[in-house]
């Protein structure tokens, strides 16, 4: 961003500048030393690569970044490969799919959907709450509700083979959360348009077997997911409970905006992270993100964690570096 228009967009007076030159002259040369990159950009946690291609083919045809992030993650929602979101998603503890998304436009606007039961895109009921209520997050029966009234149908979500699995659990009962499963989990993505407008979401059932009625970070604006079009943007994937408690993605957006590149911004808040959690090496976190330049990064905790980006018509699996 030009050093004027940030400066405007911030509402930055030349007093409130020389008395605190430090942060904002750090933040204005990051900007500026920051080549574009090639527009536009899809990133998403894990290999969803399917998704990001959805995305980035929808961006490179010109569509906003707002349609192509929900339309990219809708691939997941639907697939029933993915036991971690959408239909298809593993139950709680006692056999209900509950889902949680959010999303966010590059106006800053919000919606989010959380405990909701029965519906196979919980994003775009997100969408909804963000455009046709005044109000930014639905929970459980009255977001049903609402997504019945918006014209989404209602159907079962639990495949045979998710409910086989809950059986097998049952059994034991044992309830120790899984650091990665391979290279599917929680969808969060973020996608640049051609104009450099970042929009995001973040879609999951959350952890397999949770406690009924529990809630992770994925639907919560500034933990799963948060979106500053002047800055840019992150999302997040692993316990919930750990992402939550340092409100992961909104800390490394802010981080973005005191001058750290994507990289060093989720690097950073999976540190912090790791400092505040004596447990940290039972679960995972991870973070993506992207700045206005379009530089993305990702970082984890535990080795495993990769994201997919579709840039220049490619599609590739990016390997992140991890704490441990
Ligand atoms: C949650 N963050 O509900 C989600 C789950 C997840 O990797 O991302 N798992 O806590």
């Amino acid at each position: 961003m030009k050093r004027r228009n940030f400066l405007k967009k911030a509402g930055i007076t030349g007093a409130a500048i020389s008395a605190t030159p430090s942060i904002f002259a750090q933040n204005i040369s990051e900007f500026q030393k920051s080549e574009k990159a090639s527009l536009p950009i899809a990133i998403a946690t894990w290999n969803f690569h399917e998704a990001t291609k959805k995305a980035g083919e929808l961006l490179t045809e010109g569509t906003s970044a707002l349609d192509a992030v929900e339309q990219g993650v809708m691939i997941e929602e639907s697939n029933l490969k993915n036991t971690t979101v959408g239909n298809g998603g593993a139950p709680d503890r006692d056999g209900n799919v509950t889902l949680d998304a959010c999303i966010m436009d590059p106006d800053g606007n919000a919606g989010s959907v959380v405990y909701l039961k029965n519906i196979e895109h919980p994003v775009s009921v997100a969408r909804k709450v963000m455009e046709q209520t005044p109000h930014v997050m639905l929970a459980g029966e009255g977001a049903l509700q609402f997504a019945i009234q918006q014209g989404f149908k209602k159907q079962d979500l639990l495949t045979d083979q998710s409910k086989e699995a809950w059986k097998e659990w049952l059994k034991e009962k044992e309830y120790k959360p899984i650091i990665n499963i391979e290279n599917h989990d929680t969808i969060g993505m973020l996608c640049m348009d051609k104009d450099g407008d970042i929009a995001g979401a973040c879609t999951t059932s959350g952890l397999a077997y949770k406690m009924n009625g529990r809630v992770g970070d994925s639907p919560i604006i500034g933990s799963g997911l948060f979106v500053d079009n002047e800055v840019g943007g992150a999302a997040a994937t692993g316990m919930g409970e750990a992402i939550m408690k340092s409100v992961g993605s909104f800390l490394v957006v802010e981080l973005m905006r005191n001058g750290r590149s994507p990289q060093q911004a989720c690097k950073e808040a999976v540190e912090r992270i790791v400092k505040k959690n004596a447990n940290h090496k039972d679960f995972q976190a991870c973070f993506i993100a992207i700045n206005k330049a379009g530089e993305v990064g990702g970082y984890a905790i535990h080795d495993g964690f990769s994201y997919a980006k579709y840039q220049d018509n490619q599609n590739k699996n990016v390997k992140c570096k991890s704490f441990l």
